[in-house]
């Protein structure tokens, strides 16, 4: 909170300088400049779904609130993003659950492969009581969840074989997000995970540094990841939850009548999402498909759970505060 009103004052000054004229009075009564991280390109689901957002808030409040999306990691990469969040650095972000594990340690729940039933469990859950229960977590956190966006489910997708077994991912260099439950689940199958940040992994499979990676369709085409890694296996072995997250230092300037209109913004954003979302799943599907990428199902997907199976225990045994998340969220879906 420190470092941005600091940020904020810098620049006040520097334009009080140039300006010459102007009095502190006149700027109290500027917008509020909102930055927002955003990893994904612009045209994605989510970054139009953020700038609805930016554009419904700005509307509402009538300009007092101007939030502006910075598209493509151009503000840093997650594990940087999250911390910038929570120190209020920046204003708003669209987070993934995966690389929440290490900050909100309830989170990893949601990286226990296969966790989730289906993209519509997990927004249900998501949704309700157990969704707030996270959404509390966050808060302690410094991180004010306005509304949860998904992102698919994730599968392998390697350089040059498809995986139809556990086996076929022997020995294979495989990249993760940043959270150890990846590096455990990449290593229950035999292969090596290598956690790395999304913006060097097209250069890593370029190099031969990678053999493959862990994607949903909408990011392995909008990456160009599909251009190297031309095997994809339908493992959808995550089902992850991302969040549209405020700073808490941000979200408490706000007046009540502003935090109403933000988050009813966030909710809207969110429902835009998630129809963007399900439309581009099946394009992007298409569009690697028409590239010649082949796609292959994975008939015995409890295979897959079965080697993954320690993770969980060795989850619950070490995290006993965790047990009732996560029986609740399997009952859930029951
Ligand atoms: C995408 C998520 C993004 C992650 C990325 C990754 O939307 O937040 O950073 O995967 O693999 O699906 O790093």
């Amino acid at each position: 909170m420190q470092s941005k009103n600091n940020f904020k004052l810098k620049s006040c000054l520097a334009v009080a300088a140039v300006a010459g004229t102007a009095t502190l009075t006149s700027f109290s009564a500027q917008a509020e400049q909102w930055r927002g991280w955003n990893i994904h390109p612009p045209g994605y689901p989510n970054s139009e779904a953020l700038e609805s957002f930016a554009r419904d808030v700005a509307e509402k409040t009538e300009g007092r609130i101007e939030p502006r999306v910075y598209h493509n990691a151009v503000l840093g990469d997650q594990p940087d993003a999250i911390e910038q969040t929570r120190s209020g650095a920046l204003d708003f972000a669209n987070l993934n659950m995966g690389p929440m594990g290490p900050i909100v340690p309830t989170t990893d729940v949601f990286s226990l492969p296969f966790i989730f039933n289906s993209v519509d469990d997990m927004y249900e859950i998501m949704d309700g009581e157990i969704g707030d229960r996270f959404a509390d977590a966050l808060a302690e956190k410094n991180l004010i969840v306005l509304s949860w966006f998904g992102s698919g489910a994730r599968s392998l997708d390697n350089v040059d074989h498809p995986v139809h077994t556990p086996e076929d991912v022997e020995g294979l260099k495989i990249r993760v997000m940043n959270n150890d439950l990846y590096v455990q689940m990449i290593e229950a199958l035999g292969g090596n995970a290598t956690p790395m940040a999304y913006s060097e992994v097209y250069q890593s499979l370029k190099s031969g540094v990678l053999d493959g990676a862990e994607h949903n369709y909408p990011a392995y085409e909008a990456s160009g990841h599909y251009e190297i890694a031309r095997f994809y296996s339908a493992t959808e072995h995550l089902i992850l939850p991302e969040c549209l997250c405020v700073a808490r230092s941000s979200w408490e300037a706000l007046g009540e009548e502003d935090q109403d209109i933000i988050r009813e913004a966030a909710e809207d954003a969110a429902m835009e999402q998630r129809q963007l979302w399900q439309e581009q799943v099946e394009e992007s599907r298409q569009k690697v498909l028409d590239a010649g990428v082949q796609i292959n199902e994975v008939d015995d997907r409890e295979a897959f759970k079965e080697r993954m199976r320690p993770i969980y225990e060795e989850f619950v045994t070490q995290n006993p505060q965790f047990e009732s998340l996560v029986s609740d969220i399997q009952a859930a879906q029951q």
